[in-house]
């Protein structure tokens, strides 16, 4: 038997269903609604952030990070310093192969500016427990304006598969109480004070 055309030549033209019709669109009047709506939800529940995205070299971010870190170092844990940046000022983490660095120590109630970005592969930055979930890219540089309003410790993990260590790949973020974040920062200059004393 040889593969022969259909008798119909144009098989497939035929007039469209009713109820088929009206079904799509009604997808798209709620494609197009649900569009829209996207602007919506900046606002209610506050689901999509609003960051600014600039372009930037790998290296000069990691310059950056390395020089904020060095400039706001308090302490270390496992080898990662503990960073704390002074209210209003620019933070940066970093993400890599397979870490996101620094540990960052921020203060309730006090406003940041997050550098956030990759010097190598895509990562996905997804702080716990909240629901903050925020794309990577190495040659971009997020900011966004941060507000810590609930104290404690945060986990970020990468949610973007980056490798045989992706699972590994964690970071913290410490949110003080205003009243704790002073004391230790005095006990920081007290103990500077004593190094450089002495
Ligand atoms: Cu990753």
């Amino acid at each position: 038997m040889a593969v022969s055309p259909p008798d119909r030549r144009i098989w497939w033209n035929e007039p469209i269903e009713k109820v088929e019709l009206v079904w799509i669109f009604i997808a798209l009047l709620w494609g197009l609604f649900m569009f829209g709506f996207m602007i919506a939800w900046h606002f209610i529940g506050q689901q999509n952030l609003s960051p600014e995205a600039y372009r930037i070299d790998p290296g000069t971010f990691q310059e950056r990070a390395e020089a904020a870190a060095e400039r706001h170092k308090v302490r270390e844990e496992q080898d990662v310093p503990v960073v704390r940046p002074p209210p209003g000022s620019d933070v940066y983490l970093l993400g890599r192969l397979w870490q996101w660095w620094p540990i960052l120590e921020l203060e309730r109630g006090q406003s940041y500016r997050l550098h956030l970005s990759s010097i190598d592969w895509q990562h996905g930055f997804s702080l716990q427990p909240t629901n903050i979930n925020i794309q990577v890219h190495p040659g971009y540089e997020h900011v966004l304006t941060l507000t810590p309003t609930q104290s404690g410790e945060f986990g970020i993990v990468c949610n973007e598969f980056c490798g045989i260590g992706h699972h590994t790949m964690t970071g913290r973020i410490h949110v003080l109480e205003p009243g704790q974040a002073r004391a230790g920062a005095a006990a920081v200059e007290t103990a500077a004070a004593a190094a450089g004393g002495r």
